[in-house]
Order: structure tokens, then sequence, then C-alpha cells
């Protein structure tokens, strides 16, 4: 069981920060439909579905996953790198609350949920141009006594470190090695994203399923013929924002932790 708490896709999307792409004109309507198509599946999967609503001043509400880190005991409240998204966290705190005991990032720390991966009790943190070694210090005082580890990587090309690696299972990561130091990832089973397909490695993995992009048809390949049951999305419109499919949700366990 779980709740996926989304955001509507700003009337200002087409403002979005953008740090890697060129700045494309995107279709907001076209966006919303590849949005609700993207929580329907979230639906499928069993999920229940809560929506915030976003404005015209946040332009990248949408991609929610940045604003928090959702661990069974706890959720930490992100402090997002872009001083634009800051704004956003205020209703993913009044949303969260119910779930979970809050914990903020604080000021020197910056942080985008995006960077952070969670397999089991090992957390890795991306250090990019959003997440900072002061957000990791106080992840590490916050997690550690719940028995997680966290370890830090280097970001290196792209934005998140969830834009170079995700986790398929507990044992399997599905990585584009250019864009991270890959030993530090040893000791899982690494599936490479198809080499004509660089921007695949984000992947939203569920109980049953994983939820994955229409653009990227040579690496789902792959995971199929690897026994992975893909729920195929399209979100190209989107992408021209920098996002992907794991930040368009907070994923909350209710298994272990009842609201
Ligand atoms: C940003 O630059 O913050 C947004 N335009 C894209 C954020 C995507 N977030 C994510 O992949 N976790």
């Amino acid at each position: 069981m779980f709740v996926a708490i989304t955001r509507a896709v700003s009337p200002a999307l087409a403002s979005c920060e953008l740090t890697h792409l060129q700045r494309t004109p995107i279709d907001v309507e076209r966006a919303r439909q590849q949005h609700r198509a993207y929580e329907q599946a979230l639906i499928a999967a069993g999920g229940i579905v809560q929506r915030l609503e976003s404005g015209a001043d946040m332009p990248d509400a949408v991609f929610i996953e940045d604003t928090a880190i959702v661990f069974d005991e706890l959720a930490l409240i992100a402090r997002p790198g872009a001083a634009s998204r800051r704004r956003e966290t205020t209703a993913v705190v009044d949303a969260l609350r119910p779930y979970r005991p809050l914990v903020p990032i604080e000021a020197p720390g910056t942080v985008d949920g995006g960077d952070v991966l969670v397999v089991g009790r090992e957390v890795f943190v991306g250090l990019s141009t959003r997440t900072n070694n002061a957000a990791v210090e106080q992840m590490r005082a916050t997690l550690e006594p719940h028995g997680y580890v966290v370890r830090a990587v280097t970001v290196r090309g792209a934005l998140h470190l969830k834009s170079a690696v995700t986790a398929l299972d507990d044992a399997t990561l599905l990585v584009n090695e250019h864009w991270i130091d890959s030993d530090r990832f040893d000791r899982f089973t690494c599936i490479d994203v198809d080499p004509s397909e660089p921007s695949a490695a984000n992947a939203l993995r569920l109980a049953d399923r994983i939820i994955f992009p229409a653009a990227f048809p040579r690496t789902a390949e792959r995971l199929v013929e690897r026994g992975f049951r893909l729920e195929i999305v399209d979100a190209s419109e989107l992408a021209k924002a920098e996002g992907a499919v794991t930040c368009c949700s907070l994923i909350v366990s209710t298994t272990t932790a009842e609201p």
C-alpha cells in the first residue's frame, strides 16, 4: 500500500529551471495530460494519488520529488538547491505531516530529493549543483541513528544523482556509468542504459512494477529481458523541463507507518 503525493503542473512550467538542456517550447496542456497518465499508472499499481495544487509562482512544482525524502521512520524536508524552488516545500510539509515525523534540512545545507537514492538501509547522496556536503552531514546525523548508512557520491554531467542511477530492486541498479563513479555501487548488479539513450537511467520502482519513460525503448528492452515488469509512460513534455519519472511523485509507504 502506498500514497503517491503529486503536484499539479504549473501554468508557468515553461519558465522552469534548466541546467543541461536548451529551452524549447513546452506545451503545458500536453504536460498535464502526460502527468495525469502518470498518476493513472500509480493508481493502477495500487497507489492512492494525493495531488497538491501549484501556482504560477512555482514553475517546477510538478517535480515534487525534490522537496522531500520519505523514509519509513521519518521524512526529510529538502532545502532545494535552486532558490526559486524553496517555496515549494510549504505545501509538502502540510501534506507529509499526517504520515511521518518531519526533519527539515537547514541552511547552509541544500539538497534536492532527486539527488537521494535509497536502497535498503543505504542512502546515496549525489553531490551536484543542487546538493552540498552540509546537507549530507545533516542527513547522516538524522538517519544514522535509524540504522541507515549515508554515502556521498559525485555527480558529473547530469542534473541529479537519480538522472544517472536508480534502483530496480534491492540488488539491481540501472546506471549511466558516464555520469557517476560506478565503483561506489560495486556490491550491486548494474544494468547499463543503452548507449544511444544516456538519459534512460531514471526508473520509478514500485512494489511489483517499474514506471519507465516511453522515450527509451532500447533500455526498456534490456530491462524486460532481465525479467522486470515495466509500465511505460510518455513523459516527453516533462522531459523538456529536465524532469523524469521519479521526480513527479513522493511515494509514501503506508504498510510500515499508518497515518
Ligand atoms: C529543475 O531544474 O529543478 C527542474 N526543471 C527539473 C527537476 C527534476 N527533478 C528531478 O529529476 N528530481
